[in-house]
């Protein structure tokens, strides 16, 4: 065992300690964070956020031990954007990272930084996604880019090296191993592990590829919406039906290319895209197990609605086995901390950047405000804390002055998010108050590439969502989450609802200026 066990009171005593303004760790031992993030993980596929499509027992097990957040969002829903909104707790504007196409400017203030300095080891695993190399940590081992599921590239402390294996095994692989062999014992540490699962194009283990073959799964109700009413909607390039590839995406990717996708000729890098970095043994094992289901979908010949839910089955089969790896290696990393007396002094996150359509509107991908895209599961385990859930409304430029109040690191003025330890404490409901009556803002950048979906910005209210769409479509969108949470009914034109329109853009104009957002002097109306 490496460090001595502390209870949960004399956690939460020495939480109270760091509210008075005393150090956090005075005399106790200091907080660890454990914060594991998955990419494109929708909350509607975890077993404790309510899925009975699939069973995640192990991200259940961080709930039953913390708080579950069911208002949980993102600032921009995105990779890059959200990871930077994450680490510097500020939105995308004030961060520079607006789209994936930008370079995080490493130089600038983030936590993992402020905890360095208060005397935290900091290591970040796994998907980094932000273009320049990491900052801030005393060990960095990065996929390049987007990461690979076989075989994938990393970047440790700046030397790339392949790794043979499946990425979310590797990733804890590599997590685990940092604790066993790198941490300081002596210091408090901050560990970031950042799967790439379930990206896409959704490639399972070869262990989970005969799951859930039998399986069939409800289309959402509005799986076939119109979008009639929401052009931005309407322009959008992420359905199922006509931007999945069956080759591409969906692996129907047969020797001879006689299956032929329809989207960016990507049936010419068909059945060797899967299989390029695989070696001979893995080839064999996933040929196995698509082969027989190319056949099968070759004989079937399947057009329109048929082709489509096929489609959509298919997706859910291979998101589903990936997420169950996901799900078991979280559980390694729980078995880990148990095993050395880590649980009892260390904040454990699940999370993911963003959300994910899982077919509601017939779609897959993410970036709109509207409900499956904004939110993001979020789970935060405080040894001796609170354990339930928390409706308060937060989002991830939230995190970091969370983890800074946790680990009694003053937070700096100029980070835009709000601490919500309360909410994992239990302590001072007023503040707790506060938050959930809070409203959000959103700002989404990232057009025309690659879904077209334009760009757009908001609030959310506890109840409503107003979206300022702008550029090619210039658009106002209001949602009245309550009678329609699945943003099926823009109430914008409505008559009745003009009173509610000025309140809502008060309030939205008061959160661009509170964030100073430049786009407040550009749309006005
Ligand atoms: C890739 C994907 C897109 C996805 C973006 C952003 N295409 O470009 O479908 O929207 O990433 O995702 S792929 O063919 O390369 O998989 S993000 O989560 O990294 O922001
Ligand atoms: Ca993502």
């Amino acid at each position: 065992m490496k460090n001595a066990l502390i209870t949960g009171t004399s956690l939460l005593g020495a939480l109270a300690a760091q509210a008075q303004g005393q150090p956090m760790n005075n005399g106790e031992k200091p907080l660890n964070i454990v914060y594991i993030m998955c990419d494109d993980h929708s909350y509607q596929t975890i077993s404790c956020y309510g899925s009975t499509m699939n069973h995640t027992p192990n991200i259940d097990r961080v709930a039953q031990r913390g708080v579950r957040f069911t208002n949980s969002f993102v600032a921009n829903s995105l990779s890059g954007p959200s990871r930077a909104c994450m680490l510097t707790g500020k939105h995308s504007h004030a961060n520079g990272f607006t789209d994936n196409t930008k370079s995080f400017d490493g130089s600038q203030q983030t936590f993992p930084k402020l905890l360095r300095a208060a005397g935290y080891q900091t290591a970040m695993i796994g998907k980094w996604h932000l273009v320049s190399l990491p900052t801030g940590f005393d060990y960095y081992d990065i996929l390049t880019g987007q990461g690979d599921y076989y075989n994938p590239t990393f970047i440790r402390n700046g030397e790339e090296l392949q790794r043979h294996g499946y990425a979310t095994n590797i990733t804890t692989d590599l997590a685990l191993n940092w604790l066993d062999t790198q941490r300081d014992p002596q210091k408090p540490f901050c560990l970031f592990i950042h799967h790439k699962a379930p990206h896409r194009t959704w490639m399972p283990d070869l262990q989970d590829l005969e799951l859930f073959s039998d399986s069939t799964y409800k289309l959402p109700d509005n799986f076939f919406d119109d979008y009639s009413g929401r052009r931005a909607a309407q322009e959008q390039r992420m359905s199922i039906d006509k931007d999945m590839d069956i080759v591409y995406d969906l692996k129907m990717a047969d020797r001879d290319s006689t299956i032929h996708g329809h989207d960016k000729g990507l049936e010419s890098v068909g059945y060797y895209y899967y299989r390029r970095r695989m070696d001979s043994a893995q080839q064999a094992a996933w040929d196995k197990h698509y082969d027989p289901i190319i056949e099968n979908f070759k004989k079937a010949n399947l057009s329109g609605k048929a082709l489509v839910e096929w489609k959509f089955q298919q997706y859910m089969r291979d998101y589903l086995r990936v997420i169950h790896s996901v799900d078991r290696n979280v559980g390694r990393v729980l078995d880990y901390l148990e095993a050395n007396g880590l649980m009892d002094n260390t904040l454990i996150v699940y999370t993911s950047d963003q959300g994910f359509y899982m077919g509601e509107h017939g779609w897959f991908d993410k970036r709109f405000m509207y409900e499956e895209s904004f939110r993001t599961p979020l789970i935060m385990a405080l040894p001796g804390g609170k354990v339930g859930t928390s409706d308060v409304m937060i989002q991830n430029i939230d995190y970091a002055p969370t983890f800074l109040e946790a680990a009694g690191v003053k937070v700096p003025q100029d980070i835009q998010g709000e601490s919500v330890l309360s909410e994992l404490t239990g302590a001072d409901k007023g503040k707790a108050k506060r938050s959930s009556k809070r409203n959000l803002y959103y700002h989404y950048y990232e057009y025309p590439d690659e879904h077209r979906v334009n760009r757009h910005f908001g609030i959310r209210t506890p109840r409503y969502s107003l979206m300022r769409f702008y550029g090619d479509v210039n658009q106002w969108e209001l949602y009245d989450l309550k009678r329609d949470p699945e943003n099926m009914h823009n109430i914008y034109d409505d008559p009745k609802q003009k009173s509610l329109i000025k309140k809502l853009k008060k309030e939205l104009s008061k959160l661009q200026e509170q964030y100073d957002d430049p786009i407040r002097k550009q749309i006005t109306d």
